[in-house]
């Protein structure tokens, strides 16, 4: 049973999260414990980069609640409660297409470093996000050299991290883009302009754009993060979950919070898996998860 090689990929994955958390303390977030039932949670769509194939649904004393996909709506109503700046590492369950199971990146369960700053830009969640990875990069270096070499893997700490849209990488790549351009590049890169969920900003100067991002991270291992600045305003929100065609009365009790007033934000989440896989070099994701949750694969435990 013993696998010497997942246990190295767990002790990176503690010095990750630690240095994730350090960095972040330091910026002033707040960790708050994450929630896993709710009356609704992130729809995840639109997005052509998705195969989810249904709401991972419960019944509780004649509620109906689903599982986290992820805790966007938390993230808004805490930031507009007062908190500010925050983030979770948060349980998500997303039922994935068994045409994932493949890829490399996906997991129906994972966990992800959600995080959220009020009144914040793009530029500022870019700062964050390039910070961190540079010193987690740097502390998995320092102290898990006997882990990166049971593993073949030597990481270089990236200077700078580029900045494409989706149309540049389109026009280069073709729809197989985030593949195609991961395994040309050699630092992380951030790609802008998703046309995605209702709570990702659409540029007010430029209708049809969206003031969100993806980083990818290099050498073929694909998607790190995504996240956005937010809609903020109660019927911009109203207006976007209609055009999406969302079910109103889920997403009520969000509304009547939006109603009340949310400062505008920006945030992101990190995937924790993909960053261990990313940091130790596996070539499927599956290879640094403990209690495997592969699309097409039963559960075991
Ligand atoms: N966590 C992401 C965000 O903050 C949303 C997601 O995971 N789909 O935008």
């Amino acid at each position: 049973m013993k696998n010497d090689k997942l246990i190295a990929a767990l002790r990176v994955q503690n010095i990750a999260l630690e240095t994730i958390r350090e960095t972040f303390r330091k910026r002033g977030l707040i960790e708050i414990m994450p929630v896993i039932l709710s009356t609704a949670s992130d729809p995840l769509g639109p997005d052509p980069g998705s195969h989810i194939i249904g709401m991972p649904r419960i019944e509780y004393q004649g509620q109906k609640l689903v599982l986290t996909q992820s805790m966007i709506l938390h993230k808004q109503i805490m930031v507009s409660s007062g908190v500010e700046n925050l983030f979770t590492v948060s349980p998500n369950v997303r039922l994935e297409s068994p045409a994932s199971r493949d890829s490399g990146i996906h997991l129906f369960e994972f966990s992800q470093v959600d995080f959220e700053l009020a009144r914040a830009s793009m530029e500022d969640v870019f700062d964050l996000v390039q910070d961190t990875i540079v010193a987690t990069i740097s502390r998995v270096n320092e102290d898990c050299s006997k882990e990166l070499a049971l593993w073949d893997r030597e990481i270089k700490i990236p200077r700078k991290f580029p900045v494409y849209s989706t149309d540049q990488l389109l026009d280069k790549y073709g729809t197989d883009w985030e593949k195609l351009a991961s395994q040309e590049a050699t630092d992380p890169f951030w790609v802008l302009n998703h046309k995605r969920e209702f709570y990702d900003a659409e540029d007010p100067e430029k209708p049809g754009s969206y003031r969100n991002y993806d980083l990818v991270y290099p050498e073929g291992f694909g998607e790190a993060l995504s996240g956005g600045e937010r809609e903020w305003d109660f019927e911009r929100i109203l207006m976007r979950i209609k055009r999406d065609g969302l079910n109103i009365d889920e997403y009520k009790p969000y509304l009547d919070f939006a109603r009340k007033g949310f400062v505008p934000s920006a945030g992101a989440g990190l995937g924790v898996e993909r960053l261990t896989r990313f940091l130790v070099g596996a070539s499927h994701i599956r290879e640094v998860q403990a209690f495997g949750r592969i699309p097409g694969e039963m559960v075991v435990i």
